[in-house]
């Protein structure tokens, strides 16, 4: 059977560390449904469409971009995602022992609720200092985030950025 796991975030916008554990994923599985989680509760910068997109675009052109499938996460629980698309298999990249705090009850839960089992990878520690939240914030006080983010949605952060503080 195929293998299929799922790569669940909220993108906020998706990063050059997101993108490596996905295309990583992505090496060990048959397929990878990148899943963009709405979280209203964060206040995202972009929408949830607009969050599909940037990873998409992000991924595509690799080898590994026939392998990953990326749509917005339903409302609802996760563990019942995976139920419904025959993905038993969460896919997190950690990057150190504070992701792994936030993380591991996460997938204990998971395996509770719906027996979905969650495997982390470890992070590339040369994105090791690198989540959206600070880029977020660097970039909001002028600092440069090239090389933090993918090519493509560089442009699109300082451009929402701006108009966020006009
Ligand atoms: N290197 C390696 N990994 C990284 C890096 C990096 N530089 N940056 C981010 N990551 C990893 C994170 O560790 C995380 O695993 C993943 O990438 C996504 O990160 P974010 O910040 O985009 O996403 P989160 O943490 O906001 O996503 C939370 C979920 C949407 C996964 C979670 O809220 C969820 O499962 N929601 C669905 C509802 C549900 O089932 N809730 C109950 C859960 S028990």
């Amino acid at each position: 059977p195929a293998r299929r796991c799922v790569c669940p975030g909220s993108f906020d916008p998706v990063t050059v560390g997101h993108v490596d554990v996905i295309l990583r994923a992505a090496r060990l599985f048959d397929e990878v449904v990148v899943s963009v989680a709405a979280n209203p509760a964060k206040d995202p910068l972009f929408t949830l469409d607009e969050r599909v997109a940037m990873v998409r675009e992000s991924v595509a052109g690799t080898p590994e971009a026939q392998r990953v499938v990326v749509h917005a996460l339903p409302t609802g629980l996760l563990v019942d995602h995976c139920r419904e698309l025959d993905a038993p298999v969460v896919v997190k990249g950690l990057r150190g022992g504070t992701d792994f705090a936030y993380e591991l009850p996460m997938a204990l839960m998971n395996r509770h609720l719906q027996e979905v089992e969650t495997v982390f990878l470890a992070g590339d520690p040369r994105y090791e200092h690198i989540s959206s939240s600070l880029v977020k914030e660097v970039a909001g006080h002028g600092g440069d985030v090239a090389g933090l983010v993918p090519a493509t949605v560089l442009p699109a952060l300082l451009e929402r950025l701006e108009q966020r503080r006009a």
